[in-house]
C-alpha cells in the first residue's frame, strides 16, 4: 500500500520555531496539501464532513502539527515503563481499535515538533531508574511507524535512544514503511514489532493497515537491519474455526522468516476486550463490523482507574493463552512470550 498522505494539515502557530515544524510546513507545502492553522492541537476546529461519521473519516485523514505541552509520560504496563510521546492518532481503521475511545472527540493524527523537549525528559526518567533499564513505548497512542516518513521523529528517537547506556525503545506497527528507518544507529536498542493476526481476523477488521505479507516482508528488513524483532498477536479474537486461524499464523510466520535470525524474538499476545464506551462508538463508526461485543458471552474487569473492561471468560481465555503459547513452541521454540493480558 502507498504511504500515509494527510488530505488537510493543521499547524499551531508556535510548532513553526522548531526546525520540524518549519520542515513540514514546506514539504506540506510544496506537495500541494490545504494548510490550515490552529490555536491548538487539543482543539481542532472545522474538519469538513456532513455527518459525524463523515467529520469521522476525514479527521483520520487529516495531520496536526503542534508542540507537546504535557511533559509527565504516561505508564505503558505491560510493554514498557513509559509511553513515549511522538504521535497521537493514526489513519487506520481497525474496528477494535481502543484509539476510538481513549482519543474521544480528537481522531485527528497529531505529531510533536519539540523533540528535544521529550527527549530530555526521557532522558530524566532513565537517569532516575539508572542503571535499572527503562524501557518506553512509542506505539501507545498510534501507529508510529505509519507516519514517520512524513516526520522521522521516530528515527530520531531511536538514535536517540541508541545513545543511552539505560534507555530501550520499543513499538509496533501494522505498516510497511520502515525503509528510512534501516539506517538508523539503533546500537540494539531499539525492538521492532509488527502486529499480526489470524487471517480472518485481518480480513474483516483491519481496513486500512498493510497486508500480512507486506507486514512480513517489513519485518525481514528490519532484522537484517540489526533490529530486535518482535511480534504482538492482538487482539486475539475466538471468530469460527480461531484455532485453525491461529495455526496457520504461526505456519506462516515461520515459513516467511525462514533464514531470519530468530535467536532473540519476542512475542506478546492481548485478548480482545472492550469497554461499554468503546462498543458504542464501534457500533457508530462500524455499523456492519463482525466484531461480537456482546457483554453477556464476557467477564467483566474492573479498571484499576476508570472505566472496566470485557474481556473472555477465565476458561475461554486461558484456552486461548494455552492454544497460541503451544504454536509458538512448535514455531518458534527460542522465542519469549514476554506476556498474555
Ligand atoms: O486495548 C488494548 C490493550 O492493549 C490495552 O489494554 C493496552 C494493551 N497493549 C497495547 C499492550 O498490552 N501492549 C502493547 O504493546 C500496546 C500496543 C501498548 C500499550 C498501550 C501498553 O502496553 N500499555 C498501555 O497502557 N497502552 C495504552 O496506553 C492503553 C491506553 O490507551 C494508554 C494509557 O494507558
Ligand atoms: Fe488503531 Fe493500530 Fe489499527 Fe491504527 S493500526 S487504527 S492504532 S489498531
Amino acid at each position: 500500500m502507498k504511504p500515509f498522505v494527510p488530505k488537510l494539515v493543521y499547524f499551531e502557530p508556535e510548532a513553526l520555531s522548531y526546525p520540524l515544524g518549519k520542515e513540514l510546513y514546506e514539504k506540506f507545502t510544496h506537495m500541494g496539501i490545504e494548510i490550515r492553522e490552529t490555536t491548538s492541537h487539543n482543539q481542532v476546529r472545522g474538519i469538513p464532513g456532513e455527518t459525524e461519521l463523515a467529520r469521522y473519516r476525514n479527521a483520520k485523514a487529516t495531520l496536526v502539527v503542534g508542540v507537546r505541552r504535557t511533559l509527565k509520560f504516561d505508564s505503558s504496563k505491560p510493554s514498557a515503563e513509559y509511553a513515549l510521546p511522538l504521535a497521537t492518532g493514526c489513519m487506520g481503521h481497525c474496528h477494535y481499535c481502543y484509539l476510538q475511545t481513549t482519543l474521544g472527540s480528537k481522531p485527528y493524527i497529531r505529531v510533536y515538533v519539540n523533540l528535544d523537549d521529550i527527549f530530555a525528559q526521557a532522558q530524566t526518567y532513565i537517569d532516575e531508574r539508572a542503571p535499572e533499564i527503562t524501557r518506553f513505548e512509542a506505539a501507545c497512542t498510534s501507529d508510529i511507524v505509519g507516519i514517520d516518513h512524513l516526520t522521522h521523529s521516530l528515527k530520531k528517537a531511536i538514535e536517540f535512544i541508541g545513545a543511552t547506556d539505560y534507555g530501550r525503545l520499543r513499538f509496533v506497527t501494522k505498516y510497511e514503511h520502515v525503509d528510512h528507518l534501516l539506517d538508523a544507529k539503533h546500537n540494539g536498542k531499539t525492538r521492532f514489532r509488527f502486529s499480526v493476526n489470524s487471517r480472518y481476523v485481518i480480513r474483516h477488521f483491519e481496513p486500512g493497515t498493510s497486508s500480512f505479507d507486506a507486514r512480513l516482508a517489513a519485518a525481514r528488513k528490519v532484522a537484517g537491519a540489526g533490529y530486535k524483532l518482535g511480534f504482538v498477536v492482538a487482539p486475539i479474537y475466538r471468530h469460527d474455526g480461531w484455532q485453525e486461524g491461529y495455526y496457520e499464523l504461526f505456519q506462516e510466520l515461520a515459513r516467511q522468516l525462514e533464514g531470519v535470525d530468530l535467536s532473540d524474538l519476542t512475542f506478546e499476545l492481548i485478548q480482545h476486550r472492550f469497554t461499554k464506551p468503546a462498543k458504542r462508538v464501534i457500533e457508530q463508526r462500524y455499523p456492519n463490523t463482525k466484531l461480537d461485543l456482546d457483554e453477556s458471552k464476557r467477564k467483566y474487569k474492573w479498571g484499576r482507574h476508570g472505566i472496566g473492561k470485557y474481556v473472555y471468560v477465565d476458561e475461554e481465555a486461558q484456552e486461548l493463552e494455552e492454544t497460541i503459547r503451544s504454536y509458538i513452541a512448535r514455531f518458534f521454540p527460542a522465542a519469549q512470550v514476554q506476556y498474555f493480558t
